[in-house]
Order: structure tokens, then C-alpha cells, then sequence
């Protein structure tokens, strides 16, 4: 008998702490972590810097590197001061040139002035992520516009080599770039000439993924045909209003930058999108050009991290070796202007009531003590049971009636993060409703600002 009893004890207990309902693809451990990053940064710096170039055709003499006044440390200190949470580095960019002294090529850091052939900024910069607690990635171009035998399966074994002994000698990553442009033309030893390949089958992906996971199996990988975490499809920093996290793995999909745009709803994979763009109009260097300002980069913000996506903002290096004084202030500028903004929640403390009873569409309204200003709501599903939501509302209670916010924003997906910027209106209550979604939808988060 008393076995029964405690056996129905049991399953009340486990009845009473119900696991919410999964619906669809979840993130991994490692996805998840790299959502909660949300912003961190690009760096482009290579031979490029010195020669005014964005697609270096592989023929700049390595020699023409030598930024006079390198620091890393600047680097990471910048991007740490506007609360970016990693740096990934353009170890090796179109042109070929590689950042690290490696053995696979001549076309390196080794033949240049910079410290006399004896420096490394792969390696320098790891460390300086290391003493200052930024993550650190990297980006390895598999298009390669100086080596003879791009082509052959000879340049595959040679671009591997160089994935190993990035893993070999640097490190962790958590993230790992492999770019999709290949576009054609180039010096290839001196040939210069038009070569094209077959990305998806010529670069042997599922062999470069095995090399850094085989020591790094944290590590992100963005491109190629085995990512695990996908391109917004356009490089102007803007993500859709809609935007699932769930995709395809198809490699057509992977480049419709239409489909890209949105995700795919009912896709069968959790691939996160990160939307890529840089502070400057160029990734490179470029004296003449001027950084985005306070309100693009604000837009730009609001429309990565605030519409489900991450953002991987790029800081061009210039040619004496250090993040310019204009960007760095403007990206402070920047991150400051966003800690007033979030800095309050003014739904702290303030038990929203739930109303659950026509579940999976529900509706949660807080009441405030005094007529109150609003102009953002930071909305977060739990993503651990799926990406949910497909449709909501937002509405005010102001002098016995409620009324819509005005907002250009789609109310739609959520995600991961959902940050819906409005006309500010002073509201006595506040009214979230689950119009249309998947499932049981379990908010962890509403903030209002
Ligand atoms: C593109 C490249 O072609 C650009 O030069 C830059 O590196 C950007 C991040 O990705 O595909």
C-alpha cells in the first residue's frame, strides 16, 4: 500500500513539473551559447589594407604588409568597450596572404617587414582574446587567388593543411568562417587566369569540419556544406521581420538568399542566422571612407540582435595596425546608446497575469501603479521547446480603452530575441497576445523600456 501511495505521489510530482512541449528542431548546447553571444566582431586586415583593395587579385607582394604600430591588445580593448562578447580575424582572405607563419605558403606574414618576418597576428591576437577574455575566431578563405594550384584537389589538401594548423596552434574557436565567394578570375601563380570549381563538392567540407572539431568540437562553423549556423542572405545588416531559426541543409538553400532572408518555417534544422556587416562601407581599410552613424548602427542593431539574429559587426584595421580612433568612438557611442536604453526594465518585479486558458494562444497583460512611457518591448521564447510563435499583438490600456502601437515592425516570429521599438505612448496597462503558433508557447522574457 505504501508502495502505491508513493508511487502516486511520484506522478503527481512529475505531472506538476511539466516539461514544456517541443515543437520542431532545437538548438544544440553550442547553438544556444552562441545565441546568447549576440554581438561580436569581424576584423579584415591582410595585405588589402595597403593596397586600397577589397578582392586582392593574389599578385600584391608580401612585402607591402608592414603596419607600423600593430597592437592587438587595442583591438580586443575596443571591441570589449562596446560590448562585444568575440573578434573572428580574416586570417587568410582572397588574396591568399596568410596572417600566421604558416608552412604551407611562402604568401605569408613571414615575408614581410612586419617584425621582421618574425610577427603573427593569428597568434597575437589569441592571445590578447586569452589575457582579455574575448572569444576568438577565425575566417580561412577556401577561395584562394594566389596559389598555382587552385583547381586541383593538390589546393584542397594544402587549404586542410592550413585548418590544421590553425587548430594546432591556436585556439578554441567558436567560430569557424568559411566564405562563399569564389569568383573566378585570379593570379594562380602567375597563370591569371578565369578557374571555377564546385563549391560544394570541391572544398571536401566534411573534412575540414572533422579537423577542428577533431580538437575544437565547440567550435560554430558559418558556410560550406556542414554549418551550424547560417548567412542572412545580404551584407547591409538588415534581418526580415520574420526570421525562423530552422532551415535546410540543401546547398542550394544555403545560398537563396531569398529563403535566407526568412528561414523556413517548417525547416528541419535549427540553423541561427547571423547577419554580417561592417562599421565602414568597405571590410577593408579605406582612408577616404567614413563609419555608419549613431542611428545606422542603431537600425542595424535593431534589426540583427532585435529581430532573432546575431550580429558580426566589422571593424576595418588600418594600415598603422590599430581600429581607428572615428570607429572606435562611434562603436562606443554606439553600445553606450544602448545601455541607457535597456538599462531600466520597467517591467522588473511585475508579475505579468497569464491567461493560458485557450492555450497554445494566450495572453499576458501587466498593469503599471502610474501612467508610464513606453517605447520597447524585449520579448525571448524558450527556444529549448522550439521557436513557436507565428503571430502576436501588442496593445495599451490608456483612459478605459485599448489601443494598438504604432511600428513598422512585423509582429510575427520572436525567437530567441524579439525587440519591437515603437511610437513611446504613456500606457496604465500593457497587453501581449499569442495570435497564431506551433505550440505552447512559454515567454521567458517581457521587457518593456
Ligand atoms: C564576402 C567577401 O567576399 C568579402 O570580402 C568579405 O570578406 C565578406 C565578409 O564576405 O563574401
Amino acid at each position: 500500500m505504501k508502495q502505491i501511495v508513493f508511487l502516486f505521489l511520484l506522478l503527481l510530482a512529475c505531472s506538476c513539473v511539466r516539461q514544456p512541449e517541443i515543437v520542431g528542431p532545437v538548438p544544440t548546447q553550442q547553438q544556444l551559447e552562441w545565441q546568447r553571444m549576440e554581438t561580436y566582431a569581424f576584423i579584415h586586415f591582410g595585405l588589402n589594407t595597403f593596397n586600397g583593395m577589397e578582392w586582392g587579385y593574389g599578385d600584391t607582394p608580401a612585402a607591402t604588409f608592414n603596419p607600423s604600430n600593430l597592437d592587438c591588445e587595442q583591438w580586443v580593448l575596443t571591441l570589449k568597450a562596446c560590448g562585444m562578447k568575440g573578434v573572428i580575424l580574416t586570417a587568410k582572405h582572397h588574396d591568399g596572404f596568410c596572417l600566421w607563419p604558416t608552412e604551407t605558403t611562402a604568401y605569408s606574414i613571414k615575408n614581410s617587414p612586419y617584425k621582421n618576418g618574425q610577427g603573427d597576428v593569428v597568434g597575437e591576437l589569441c592571445e590578447a582574446c586569452r589575457k582579455h577574455g574575448l572569444k576568438f575566431g577565425v575566417y580561412l578563405s577556401p577561395w584562394d587567388r594566389h596559389q598555382a594550384s587552385y583547381g586541383t584537389p593538390e589546393y584542397v589538401e594544402l587549404y586542410h593543411r592550413q585548418i590544421q594548423e590553425l587548430v594546432d596552434h591556436y585556439g578554441p574557436f567558436f567560430e569557424f568562417w568559411f566564405d562563399g565567394a569564389n569568383g573566378g578570375n585570379g593570379w594562380y601563380g602567375g597563370t591569371n587566369e578565369t578557374r571555377s570549381i564546385k563549391a560544394e563538392e570541391y572544398y571536401r567540407y566534411d573534412k575540414a569540419r572533422e579537423i577542428i572539431w577533431a580538437k575544437y568540437p565547440h567550435t560554430m562553423i558559418f558556410g560550406g556544406t556542414v554549418p551550424t549556423l547560417r548567412w542572412i542572405g545580404n551584407e547591409e545588416g538588415s534581418a526580415n521581420s520574420t526570421l525562423w531559426c530552422t532551415y535546410s541543409l540543401d546547398f542550394d538553400d544555403l545560398n537563396n538568399t531569398r529563403l535566407l532572408a526568412t528561414g523556413i518555417a517548417d525547416g528541419e534544422v535549427w540553423l541561427p542566422a547571423e547577419v554580417d556587416v561592417s562599421i565602414r562601407p568597405g571590410w577593408f581599410y579605406h582612408e577616404n571612407e567614413q563609419p555608419k552613424s549613431l542611428e545606422q548602427l542603431l537600425d542595424i542593431y535593431y534589426h540583427s540582435v532585435g529581430r532573432n539574429a546575431n550580429l558580426l559587426l566589422n571593424f576595418p584595421v588600418a594600415s598603422d595596425g590599430r581600429i581607428s580612433a572615428a570607429d572606435s568612438t562611434r562603436a562606443v557611442e554606439w553600445y553606450h546608446a544602448l545601455q541607457n536604453t535597456f538599462s531600466e526594465d520597467l517591467l522588473k518585479d511585475r508579475k505579468g497575469r497569464v491567461d493560458n486558458r485557450r492555450a497554445p494562444r494566450s495572453e499576458m497583460i501587466f498593469s503599471f501603479d502610474m501612467p508610464t512611457t513606453v517605447k520597447c518591448l524585449v520579448l525571448q521564447e524558450n527556444i529549448m521547446s522550439g521557436q513557436k510563435v507565428q503571430r502576436f499583438s501588442i496593445n495599451y490600456y490608456r483612459n478605459g480603452k485599448w489601443l494598438p502601437i504604432e511600428t513598422d515592425e512585423e509582429m510575427t516570429t520572436i525567437g530567441y530575441k524579439r525587440i519591437i521599438r515603437f511610437k513611446p505612448v504613456e500606457m496604465e496597462k500593457l497587453r501581449i497576445r499569442i495570435i497564431k503558433t506551433k505550440g505552447e508557447v512559454e515567454l521567458i522574457r517581457v521587457s518593456a523600456y
